[in-house]
């Protein structure tokens, strides 16, 4: 028998994966038409800016029960108008389904919004964990000028509903306002 080494590596400190069964995908700012306030900030950027990267160590097949995958989410600085650069966001298809997100670098933060759309933001730096409850809808948010790194364990038969947010948005958004992060309703008051 030996001792056998393992054949996925997570970076720590550069908050990469590497080695086998990692898959990964990037967003462009195209893919995300529709989410941020500013329609004519948006369509005045080029299409190709990339938003954010997804790289994910797929353990098992989607939509095993029993299972869980590991991914590191990587946001690009950035804005749209005033607004920064966010991940789209989603409920979990099966509502049940728990997540735990951590700060790995870079600032930002985490909205959750519930099924009566009440949110409820979070601060993410290095070292802060945070745990997503089901039925709670989640977005990250780059509100630094570096990348925010961003690592993530949920289970494998979670799923992703976009729909619902694409549908109906977040009720709050994050601008910069003064060169801080401020939240505001989507219908522009202030809170
Ligand atoms: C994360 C997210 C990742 C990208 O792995 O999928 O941050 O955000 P969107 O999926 O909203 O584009 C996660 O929450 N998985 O369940
Ligand atoms: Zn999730």
């Amino acid at each position: 028998m030996e001792i056998v080494k393992a054949s996925t590596r997570f970076e720590t400190n550069a908050g990469y994966l590497s080695g086998e069964d990692i898959s990964q995908g990037k967003k462009y700012l195209s893919e995300l038409k529709g989410i941020f306030a500013d329609r004519d900030a948006f369509d005045r950027m080029d299409p190709h800016t990339p938003v954010y990267e997804v790289q994910m160590h797929q353990s098992v097949v989607q939509e095993t029960a029993g299972g869980l995958f590991f991914g590191i989410s990587r946001l690009f600085p950035g804005k749209v108008g005033n607004e920064y650069f966010m991940t789209k966001g989603h409920f979990h298809q099966l509502r049940d389904r728990a997540e735990y997100y951590w700060g790995i670098s870079g600032v930002g933060v985490l909205l959750f919004m519930d099924e009566r759309r009440k949110v409820t933001a979070y601060q993410v730096e290095p070292g802060s964990l945070h745990y997503i409850p089901g039925h709670i809808a989640h977005r990250l948010v780059n509100t630094g000028n570096i990348d925010l790194v961003v690592g993530a364990c949920w289970p494998s038969d979670s799923g992703h509903d976009y729909d619902s947010i694409l549908q109906d948005g977040f009720l709050v958004r994050v601008y910069e306002q003064d060169g801080k992060p401020v939240l505001r309703l989507t219908e522009n008051e202030s809170i």
